[in-house]
């Protein structure tokens, strides 16, 4: 009898057990894990996938505000002493370090830092890397081929004649995207230069978007001719149907975002910020990206860069100081703001 209930409940430990790995680390519970809150600055469908799967994975409600980094920016200004979020999640990392200056990051040095790659981490922990993006050029070919207009190649192709009122790029006030173009012609030219193209440039572009993913998908829906985007965005697009989408970098060469993780500083839930920020940056939670058209490289040593990347890995870049860029955010966007006499839309 006795032997008879031994094996029973070996049995039964075995099988649940058996359960326990059959769900992997899922969170099963009841127990009340608390709340985190992200502001993302990455695209919506991303942010979307992660919030589930850290949900699921920890058990811990989780909800995203998804702005572009210079409303996340914004938004954590007026919220400074009161603050909603606890992880500024995606987007250039010019913005952690531009709202850094603002004395609203809290300094965090994840454990799994020691698996990002050198260079895309900052040493005090006041962002670390999450994915890498290259800048460039979208067009519509159809649209090209019926302008009898060649495909972008350098920056200075936007200023020819032929361009005037076919582009459509981002406002650098409210685009983390855009804002990575100004720094990037600022890093390239000289400040007094790069405004000068920037004169030249804004009265051939059609319309300044809130965000920065907004040109390739008007180029894929035949709503522009031509546009300035993070390259992979408009990978995305193509493959999500826009077949007419074509890419090109400067030959000049062109700048890239570090795009980052942060925790904020007296934020509701840190402990579960940490959290989500350890997890986000394992090669695991990384790769999940290109399951919903995120196509950036990655910044985990094990993390494999998604096939749809390859096309563009030999993008001419510059040596882009992202410390130098964050901390002249604010000031580099008024100037620009001034000396094309545009704002930032709000819609
Ligand atoms: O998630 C795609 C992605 O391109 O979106 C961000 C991009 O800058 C759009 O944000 P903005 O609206 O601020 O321009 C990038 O960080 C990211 O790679």
């Amino acid at each position: 009898m006795l032997r008879k209930t031994t094996i029973l409940v070996l049995l039964l430990s075995l099988l649940s057990t058996a359960a326990l790995l059959a769900n992997g680390s899922r969170d099963s519970g009841t127990e009340d894990k608390g709340k985190l809150v992200f502001y993302a600055g990455l695209q919506e469908d991303h942010a979307a996938m992660i919030a589930e799967e850290f949900e699921a994975e920890f058990g811990i409600e989780t909800e995203f505000v998804r702005m572009s980094s210079g409303e996340i920016l914004a938004r954590l200004k007026a919220e400074k002493d009161n603050m909603t979020a606890s992880v500024w999640y995606g987007g250039p990392v010019d913005g952690i370090v531009a709202a850094n200056e603002e004395g609203i990051i809290e300094p965090y040095v994840s454990p799994e830092a020691v698996n990002i790659r050198e260079g895309f981490k900052d040493p005090k922990g006041i962002w670390t890397g999450i994915y890498i993006g290259y800048l460039g050029f979208v067009g519509n070919r159809t649209i090209l081929k019926e302008k009898g207009l060649e495909m972008p190649t350098s920056w200075a192709d936007f200023l020819k004649p032929e361009f005037n009122q076919e582009i459509v790029v981002a406002h650098p006030g409210s685009s983390g995207t855009a804002y990575t173009m100004l720094a990037t012609l600022v890093q390239m030219m000289g400040e007094d230069e790069a405004m000068e193209y920037f004169k030249k440039f804004s009265p051939q572009v059609r319309q300044y978007t809130k965000s920065g993913t907004a040109p390739g998908r008007m180029a894929g829906l035949g709503e522009t001719t031509v546009g300035i985007t993070f390259l992979h965005d408009a990978i995305k697009y193509k493959k999500e149907g826009y077949e007419d989408i074509v890419i090109s970098a400067p030959l000049e060469g062109t700048g890239y975002e570090i795009g980052g993780v942060a925790l904020l500083k007296n934020g509701p839930d840190q402990e579960n910020g940490k959290k989500f920020i350890d997890w986000v940056l394992t090669k695991e939670v990384q790769e999940m990206g290109k399951t919903v058209g995120s196509f950036q490289f990655l910044t985990n040593k094990a993390a494999m860069p998604p096939e749809e990347a390859m096309p563009i890995k030999d993008t001419k870049l510059i040596d882009y100081d992202f410390q130098w860029a964050g901390e002249n955010k604010k000031r580099l966007v008024e100037r620009f703001s001034i000396e094309t006499s545009t704002t930032a839309p709000t819609e």
